[in-house]
């Protein structure tokens, strides 16, 4: 058998050097509430196929990793109870024939096993606050430095620590591009008052980064922070308020380690009612559009 399983529209586009795009599961298992998650999940795919480029949602499904999945494989990533599953889980699920929903880092090393170059997410892992004592810091960051991918993302949520977080992926060596911007989003908001040392401003120079990463490169990826509009962002006021209140109810939860980030979403979109979940997806989509003209400039610049 083999150790994953790619699907036939996947297998094709990549066979013919056609452009794809990864997207992660975590984030409609654990990132979105039901039943909108579901939509979302339907969503991304059409957008990429829109574009003309084919959507490769990533999960493993009874113990094998698989790179693109079916109608019904999406309703099983929205709808069952998965685990959370980063790269360190994939053997274990293999080996117990159990389901699990990739985190940025599992989607990003399976995509990269098999042949992808370009992923779209909504906000990547990092350095969460109080990782000086807790040591919490996402393996988003490990598998990038190790992982030959591009990740679209809306920066990293502020309930991280963001300028940890840029430090340890200097510290990776995996390149930063803010997209048209050199300030560094953070996800709900469109600035995170962190900038940038670079910036670029069309999808082709990001495939040529991608290149001259390739030949020059140890083998990393890239990140590409792609900002929400300043109009659909979140209020900033009313973001500051209720994460406030957030960090306060993981705290008495006594929540920690891997279940911190699900609890933090879901608290959030029930104290704003809502709003967050609506910036979630925009941002999202935001990504998954670049993330689709970058694949289309990488599939032409080969
Ligand atoms: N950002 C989101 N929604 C999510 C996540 C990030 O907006 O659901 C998920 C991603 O799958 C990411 C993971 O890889 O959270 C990071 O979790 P942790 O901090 O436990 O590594
Ligand atoms: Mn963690």
């Amino acid at each position: 058998m083999n150790s994953f399983i790619a699907s036939p529209e996947v297998s094709e586009a990549l066979a013919k050097g056609k452009a794809v795009v990864a997207l992660e599961s975590t984030i409609i298992s654990h990132g979105l509430p039901r039943p909108r998650n579901l939509a979302a999940a339907k969503e991304f795919e059409e957008i990429l196929r829109s574009k003309g480029v084919v959507p490769a949602t990533i999960a493993i499904l009874d113990g094998v990793p698989r790179i693109g999945l079916d109608a019904q494989g999406i309703e099983r990533i929205a709808n069952e109870d998965l685990a959370k599953a980063s790269v360190r889980d994939i053997p274990i699920l293999a080996a117990k024939k159990e389901s699990g929903a990739t985190t940025v880092a599992a989607t990003a090393h399976l995509a990269a096993l098999a042949g992808i170059r370009v992923f779209a997410t909504g906000g990547l892992g990092g350095v969460h606050r109080g990782a000086i004592d807790t040591f919490d810091e996402s393996a988003d960051l490990s598998t990038l430095a190790v992982t030959p991918i591009t990740v679209v993302s809306a920066g990293v949520k502020s309930v991280l620590d963001i300028p940890a977080t840029l430090e340890r992926l200097e510290t990776l060596s995996v390149p930063v591009i803010g997209y048209k911007t050199k300030e560094f989003p953070a996800f709900w908001l469109t600035d995170s008052g962190y900038t940038l040392d670079w910036s670029l401003d069309s999808a082709e120079q990001v495939a040529l980064a991608m290149k001259a990463q390739d030949e020059l490169g140890h083998g990393q990826g890239i990140v590409v922070a792609n900002p929400i509009p300043i109009d659909k962002q979140w209020d900033p006021k009313e973001h500051d308020r209720v994460l406030e209140i957030a960090f306060q109810a993981t705290k008495k939860a006594g929540v920690s380690g891997k279940a911190v980030t699900p609890f933090l979403l879901g608290f959030i979109v029930e104290e704003s009612k809502g709003r967050s979940l609506e910036v979630n997806l925009d941002l999202a989509r935001n990504n998954v559009q670049l993330a689709a003209d970058i694949a289309k400039a990488w599939a032409s610049l080969k």
